[in-house]
C-alpha cells in the first residue's frame, strides 16, 4: 500500500474544517482531521508545504513509523500546528489500514469495551428559564449527561451562552458559540471572577432542584480562575455532585492544580488544548486529574493519544475527548472508534454539527438513548464529497476574547 497523492481540502460548510486525504497506489483513500480553530491555515500551510511531499511514495500500513518519523524528523516538537497535522496522517492511516482490513478501526484497536458512548452536550442560558429550556431541549435531543454553563448578572457576553437566533435555527440545539465569528475581528467579551463564583454554585442548586440527582452535571470554567477562586469554586460546587468541573484554570500552570485539589473533591478535567503526552506526564502520575480532555485531533492522532490514555488507565483517570463542533466529523469518528476501544473510556463530548457539514462529510455513526457508536462502516466511516466541500470556501475567522471591566484581557 503505496501512497500516491495526499491533499489538503479546507472547507467552511458551517465553520471552517481542515481534512487530509491520503490515497493509496490501488485507489484506498483515507481521511484525517486537522482543524485548529481559528488558526486553519497555518494547519493547512504545514501539511501542503512541509508533508504532503514527505508522504508521498511511502508504504501507507506503517502508522507508527510514520508517527515517530513525523514528529522526530522535524526536530521542531510538539506544539498545536504540528501535532495537529500528525494527527491528520495518523488518522488517514489508521483510515485506510482499517479499509483495507475490511474492519471499522475500533477492530483493530482492540475490539468493543463497550456497547456505545456516553455523550454530553452543551445546554447554556443567560437566565434560569433558558437555561432549562435548553437543557429540556438537550433530553428530548436524547442526550443523558448534560454540560451547564450561564449568564452572570452584569455581564453581557461570555464563553459558552448561545444567542436565541441560533437556537432557533440550529434545531434546538445551542452551539453557535464554537465556531469562531466568521468575517469579523474578534469579538470582545467581558468578564467578572467575583460576580461568576458568587453566581455559579446558584446555577447548580437550581438546576439539581430541577432535574433532580440522577443527571450527570458537567462544568466548563475555561482558564479563567487562578488556583485558589477554581479550589473555591470546587468546593462551593461538592454539593450538586458535578461529572467534572473542566479547566478551572489555565493549563499551561499544572501547578495549580495541585492546590485546587487539596482543597475539592469535584473531579477536574483538563487537557483539550494539550497536544502531547509530555503535557499529561505530571498531572497524571500525580493524580492531580480525573478526565484527560485530548481530542485526537490535537494531540497527534489515534496513535498517541490511545498511549496517553493507557498511561492515564494506570491512574485509573478516564478519558474525556474534547469533541466541539471544532473537531470535524473525521476527527470526531476517529475519537469514537478509539473510545469503544479503550478500557476507561469516561464521557464523549458531542456537539452536533450543522446541516452543511452533514452534507459535506456523509457521516456512518449512530446517536441514540444517549450513546454514540462509530458504526461498523470499514474504517472511520467517513467519507468526504468533495465537489459539496468546493462550494464552501474557507472564511477567515476568530474565537472571542475577554476584557475585565477596567481593560485588562483575560482568559476567555
Ligand atoms: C469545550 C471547549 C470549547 C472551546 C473551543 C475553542 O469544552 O468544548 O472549551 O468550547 O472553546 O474548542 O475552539
Ligand atoms: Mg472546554
Amino acid at each position: 500500500m503505496i501512497i500516491d497523492k495526499a491533499e489538503v481540502i479546507l472547507t467552511s460548510p458551517d465553520r471552517n474544517f481542515v481534512t487530509l486525504k491520503i490515497t493509496t497506489r490501488e485507489g484506498l483513500s483515507g481521511l484525517g482531521d486537522a482543524t485548529l480553530n481559528g488558526r486553519e491555515q497555518a494547519v493547512v500551510a504545514y501539511l501542503r508545504d512541509h508533508v504532503v511531499q514527505l508522504l508521498v511514495g511511502r508504504d501507507a500500513s506503517r502508522i507508527e513509523d510514520a508517527w515517530q518519523f513525523l514528529y522526530r524528523s522535524a526536530y521542531w516538537r510538539r506544539g498545536p500546528v504540528t501535532m495537529a497535522a500528525i494527527a491528520a496522517v495518523d488518522m488517514a492511516l489508521w483510515d485506510i489500514k482499517a479499509k483495507a482490513a475490511g474492519m471499522p478501526v475500533y477492530q483493530l484497536l482492540g475490539g468493543a469495551s463497550r456497547s456505545g458512548l456516553l455523550a454530553y452536550g452543551h445546554a447554556s442560558g443567560k437566565s434560569s428559564q433558558e437555561l432549562f429550556d435548553s437543557i429540556r431541549a438537550h433530553q428530548e435531543r436524547g442526550y443523558r449527561a448534560i454540560r451547564v454553563q450561564s449568564g452572570v448578572p452584569g455581564l453581557k457576553s461570555i464563553y459558552g451562552i448561545a444567542s436565541n437566533a441560533t437556537f432557533e435555527a440550529n434545531r434546538g440545539i445551542r452551539y453557535d458559540h464554537e465556531p469562531a465569528q466568521r468575517g469579523a475581528l474578534p469579538n470582545e467579551e467581558d468578564w467578572d471572577t467575583r460576580s461568576y463564583l458568587r453566581h455559579v454554585p446558584t446555577v447548580f442548586e437550581e438546576v439539581r432542584n430541577e432535574f433532580g440527582p440522577e443527571i450527570p452535571l458537567l462544568h466548563d470554567g475555561h482558564h479563567r480562575m487562578t488556583p485558589i477562586q477554581a479550589a473555591r469554586l470546587g468546593k462551593d460546587l461538592e454539593p450538586y455532585d458535578l461529572f467534572w468541573l473542566e479547566d478551572c484554570t489555565p493549563s499551561e500552570n499544572q501547578e495549580a492544580l495541585r492546590l485546587v485539589r487539596r482543597h475539592t473533591i469535584t473531579p477536574l478535567a483538563v487537557g483539550e488544548v494539550f497536544n502531547t503526552v509530555w503535557d499529561f506526564k505530571d498531572l497524571v502520575r500525580d493524580q492531580l486529574i480525573d478526565y484527560v480532555r485530548g481530542s485526537v485531533t490535537h494531540m497527534g492522532g489515534i496513535t498517541a493519544l490511545k498511549k496517553t490514555l493507557e498511561y492515564a488507565a494506570m491512574y485509573q483517570i478516564k478519558s474525556g475527548m474534547h469533541g466541539p463542533t471544532d473537531i470535524s466529523p473525521v476527527g470526531m469518528a476517529a475519537q469514537m472508534h478509539l473510545g469503544m476501544a479503550i478500557h476507561n473510556f469516561g464521557i464523549q463530548e458531542y456537539m452536533q454539527h450543522g446541516a452543511k457539514t452533514d452534507q459535506v462529510f456523509q457521516q456512518s455513526f449512530t446517536w441514540s438513548d444517549g450513546l454514540l457508536h462509530p458504526s461498523d462502516t470499514p474504517g472511520l466511516g467517513v467519507e468526504l464529497d468533495v465537489d459539496e466541500a468546493g462550494r464552501y470556501p474557507y472564511e477567515q475567522a476568530y474565537l472571542p476574547f475577554s476584557r475585565l471591566a477596567d481593560g485588562t484581557v483575560h482568559d476567555w
